[in-house]
C-alpha cells in the first residue's frame, strides 16, 4: 500500500518511513509541485487536517492514501509554547537551529535551566473512505544546553521521562519506541488497516 506523505519536513520523513516499513511511503513534493501550504489551523489536527487535504486534493487520485503529521513541542514554563508555533518559532522561514536558540534563550530570559515539557504529533490520514485524525505524545523536560546531533528539531534540548540524556544523544531506536510520533502512526496503522480491509 502507499502512502503520500504530506510534508516537506526531511526529519519527518526519516522517521516516518522507518516508522511505516511495511508501506510503500512517497513525499508529496516527488508527486506534485505545491507552494507553501498555509498553515493557519488553532490546533496540531486543524493543521495536520489543512496539509493532508491540500495534498488529497492536489493529487486528483482518488484512490490515493495521504499521511500528514503536524507536531510540535510545549514548554510548561513558557506556557506551552511555541506548540503549534514550534517550526516557526524563531520567524518564518527559521531552521531548527535558530528555534533551538531562541527556546535557549527563553528559558534563560526566565533563569531557568530546565522545564517539563511535552511534544504533540497529530496525524491526519484523508482517502477516498474518509477523513482521520490520531494523536500521539512523549513527556520528559526541555534543558537549557542542546546535546547531541540526532534526531531533529529541538530534539538536543529534549530529555524524555526516564532517560538521562537528549534525545540528539539516545540512539535512534529509543526515540522511535517512546516517540509522539510512533504512538500517533501506530494508531493511524490500526485505522488504515481497517479501512483497507472493510
Ligand atoms: P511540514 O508542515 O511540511 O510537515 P514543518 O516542519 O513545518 O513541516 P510542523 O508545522 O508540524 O512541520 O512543525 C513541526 C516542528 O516541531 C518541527 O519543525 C520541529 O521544530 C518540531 N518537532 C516536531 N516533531 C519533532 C521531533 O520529533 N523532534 C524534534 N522536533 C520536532
Amino acid at each position: 500500500m502507499q502512502l503520500v506523505l504530506a510534508t516537506s519536513n526531511k526529519g519527518k520523513i526519516r522517521e516516518i518511513a522507518q516508522l511505516c516499513d511495511s508501506f510503500e511511503v512517497v513525499a508529496f513534493n516527488d508527486l506534485v509541485d505545491l507552494g507553501e501550504i498555509v498553515e493557519d489551523g488553532d490546533t496540531f489536527a486543524a493543521n495536520a487536517m489543512i496539509k493532508a487535504r491540500t495534498v488529497y486534493d492536489a493529487l486528483n487520485d482518488p484512490d490515493a492514501i495521504v499521511l500528514s503529521d503536524d507536531s510540535g513541542i510545549s514548554v510548561e514554563a513558557l506556557d506551552n509554547a511555541p506548540g503549534i508555533y514550534s517550526a516557526r518559532y524563531a520567524g518564518k522561514g527559521a531552521t531548527d537551529k535558530d528555534n533551538l536558540n531562541k527556546l535557549v534563550e527563553a528559558l534563560k530570559a526566565k533563569g531557568l535551566t530546565e522545564s517539563p515539557a511535552f511534544y504533540t504529533a497529530a496525524i491526519s490520514i484523508v482517502c477516498r473512505e474518509g477523513e482521520y485524525t490520531v494523536h500521539g505524545w512523549m513527556h520528559g523536560k526541555v534543558i537549557d544546553t542542546p546535546r547531541g546531533d540526532g534526531g531533529f528539531g529541538y530534539d538536543p534540548m529534549f530529555i524524555p521521562q526516564g532517560y538521562d540524556q537528549t534525545l540528539g544523544e539516545l540512539d535512534g531506536e529509543i526515540k522511535k519506541r517512546i516517540s509522539h510520533r510512533s504512538k500517533a502512526l501506530g494508531l493511524a496503522k490500526v485505522v488504515l488497516a481497517t479501512i483497507r480491509k472493510a
